[in-house]
């Protein structure tokens, strides 16, 4: 059995989950609470000294980082479900890239928007702050344009979507928060095709963060 670290509205986490779903894993999912310091205490540093998320226990075999997880599930699970990378060496190749691309580059500057928007409370909101970190968002996604431009987003799922997507969703997240944020109306319309094309699939609707409906 495998044994899942989750928490809720963790874009790292939520991969995971997608990525088990998609494979038709049996696991079982055990949720962590950042409030009540689950992330923190002993028997979870044992896991994962770093005090992160997702941890994927596997037996006797306990692994962190999101990207190398998606890695273990497909090299160990070849058969299960569908193919978490495409076969072909290029295509895999240019898959990993994109992950880490995602992971290096992307993702920080989400965070960054993240910490001036849902991470400060509304009467703290520093507009020049808010307006920068966007500028490094929309500068990040436009880099991403060629991949939203030729992903037909509904039935070539990889580990690529799976990374892709919750940092997408929460971006549309902080703009529900932040009516006037501007990011759907600067990216590319690509984006917002390929992200209700997967927003639509049960994958992606299960796995749903629970406590943003
Ligand atoms: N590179 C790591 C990143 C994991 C990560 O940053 N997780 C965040 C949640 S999105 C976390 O656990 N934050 C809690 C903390 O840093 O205390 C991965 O891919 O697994």
């Amino acid at each position: 059995m495998i044994d899942f670290y989750y928490l809720s509205g963790s874009p790292f986490t939520w991969r995971v989950w997608l990525a088990l779903e998609h494979k038709a894993l049996k696991y079982k999912r055990i949720e962590l609470s950042l409030e009540k310091g689950d992330l923190k205490s002993d028997s979870y540093l044992a896991l994962n000294p770093r005090g992160k998320v997702p941890v994927l226990v596997d037996g006797d075999f306990s692994i962190y980082e999101s990207g190398v997880i998606l890695e273990y599930l497909e090299e160990k699970y070849p058969d299960f479900g569908a193919h978490l990378f495409p076969k072909d060496i290029q295509s895999r190749t240019l898959s990993r890239r994109l992950i880490n691309e995602i992971d290096c580059y992307l993702w920080p500057t989400g965070m960054r928007l993240l910490m001036a928007t849902f991470f400060t409370p509304k009467e703290k909101w520093d507009e020049a702050k808010i307006s920068n970190a966007l500028a490094g968002v929309l500068a990040e996604f436009k880099r991403f344009d060629d991949y939203f431009s030729h992903n037909i987003g509904n039935d070539a799922l990889t580990s690529v979507e799976f990374s892709m997507f919750p940092i997408v969703a929460l971006m549309f997240r902080i703009e529900e928060r932040k009516k006037d944020l501007g990011f759907s109306q600067a990216v590319n319309p690509e984006l917002t095709r390929w992200f209700t094309a997967l927003s639509g699939l049960s994958v992606f609707q299960l796995t749903r963060p629970q406590h943003w409906s």
